[in-house]
């Protein structure tokens, strides 16, 4: 028997809303876990001041527990002149909208695994529940977070990763397979990428590993969270689900692509911001990602160039180079309130 997941999370529905970078809230994060589920927040893409805002923002909203998502990839490596490689070779997209590409390209955040103040805030606020992607950090860092009484969750992508996560004394493994939205959670994305489907891993790992499992990537209703449960999950990480909330913050061209229906597609592609991630298929995927590109810089050193990009062909009037990330299962996503959401998957999970 595995350890009741429900009781250490203080939920009452097996239903996580993921973690976002960019399109979470706290408000999207609050109203879910105030509806019985645990909300999350992503503090990954922003320093440790910016984080403690918005766990504050949460907790104004809410007193019940919610997930506070960092990024554990490996800090990034500059090179100087693969960066200047990369940039010359997309300048022709910054012509095209009539801009110059930036002079240099910078590590827009760091790595969890070298931010001690985002530590400081996290033993500081406490929040019930934090999250790893990428990887995970090293043991005096996963001690400190325990000794806090915060409960730990890390995404793995492969049954070895999830051994690790079990070895390094995480609570509970979020099984992220590779129908889901945003960035694969891959550790080392050097290795290759498995690319193992949610019912496969799922199962995989229930059956290595200990600790509660999270199923996550393309569920999206309560159907998708009974089966998940039947493969062994004790919950399940949704994102995609998510995107359409009112309380999310997707801009207007994400959020048309979601109810686009058949004529668009979700592809993987690493180069957006250096590492693989699944979002709409654009000409970021088509022509910048086309094959014989040059070697990208590192995580998240690339994202700044195609941020830039996506800056001059936004003032342009074009959507062209935008990142929206999303799910396999993009087209079930409901766009209800998420306290109505996550209210009707409690009803489809028991129907
Ligand atoms: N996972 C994280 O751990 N941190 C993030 O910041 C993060 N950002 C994401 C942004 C978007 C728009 C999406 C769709 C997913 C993101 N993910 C992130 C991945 C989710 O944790 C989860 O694995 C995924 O949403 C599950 O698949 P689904 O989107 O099909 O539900």
């Amino acid at each position: 028997m595995k350890p009741d997941l429900l009781s250490l999370l203080r939920i009452d529905l097996p239903v996580i809303q993921a973690p976002m970078a960019g399109v979470s809230t706290a408000a999207l994060a609050a109203a879910v876990s105030r509806a019985g589920a645990l909300g999350s927040i992503s503090v990954g893409a922003g320093d440790a001041g910016q984080g403690r805002a918005a766990i504050a923002d949460v907790r104004r909203l809410t007193d019940r527990p919610f997930n506070v998502n960092v990024f554990c990839h490996r800090p990034a490596q500059a090179d100087a002149a693969r960066e200047a490689a990369w940039l010359d070779y997309l300048s022709p997209h910054f012509a095209a909208n009539g801009a110059q590409p930036p002079a240099s390209l910078r590590e827009i955040y760091k790595s969890f695994l070298d931010d001690d103040p985002m530590l400081d805030v996290l033993l500081e606020a406490r929040p019930a529940v934090v999250s790893f992607h990428f990887g995970l950090p090293d043991a005096r860092r996963i001690q400190a977070l325990k000794d806090a009484g915060i409960v730990l969750l890390a995404s793995a992508t492969s049954v070895d990763e999830a051994r690790q996560v079990e070895a390094a004394g995480i609570d509970a493994v979020v099984a992220q397979g590779y129908e889901a939205g945003g960035h694969r959670g891959l550790f080392d994305p050097e290795r290759g990428d498995p690319a193992i489907g949610t019912f496969a891993l799922t199962q995989l790992v229930a059956h290595a590993v200990r600790i509660p499992v999270i199923a996550a990537g393309g569920i999206m209703d309560g159907n998708g969270i009974a089966a998940a449960l039947r493969l062994g999950a004790s919950a399940v990480q949704m994102g995609t689900a998510f995107i359409l909330c009112p309380e999310s913050s997707a801009p207007q061209h994400h959020r048309a692509l979601m109810q686009a229906g058949e004529g668009v597609i979700t592809a993987v592609t690493d180069v957006v911001s250096g590492r693989p991630a699944r979002g709409f298929v654009n000409r970021l995927f088509s022509e910048i990602g086309a094959p014989g590109h040059p070697p990208l810089p590192d995580y998240p050193i690339a994202y700044d160039a195609v941020k830039a990009l996506n800056a001059a062909a936004t003032k342009a009037g074009n959507n062209d180079f935008s990142v929206n990330w999303a799910g396999q299962g993009f087209a079930l996503a409901r766009a209800l309130p998420a306290g109505e959401l996550v209210r009707l998957l409690g009803e489809e999970l028991a129907q």
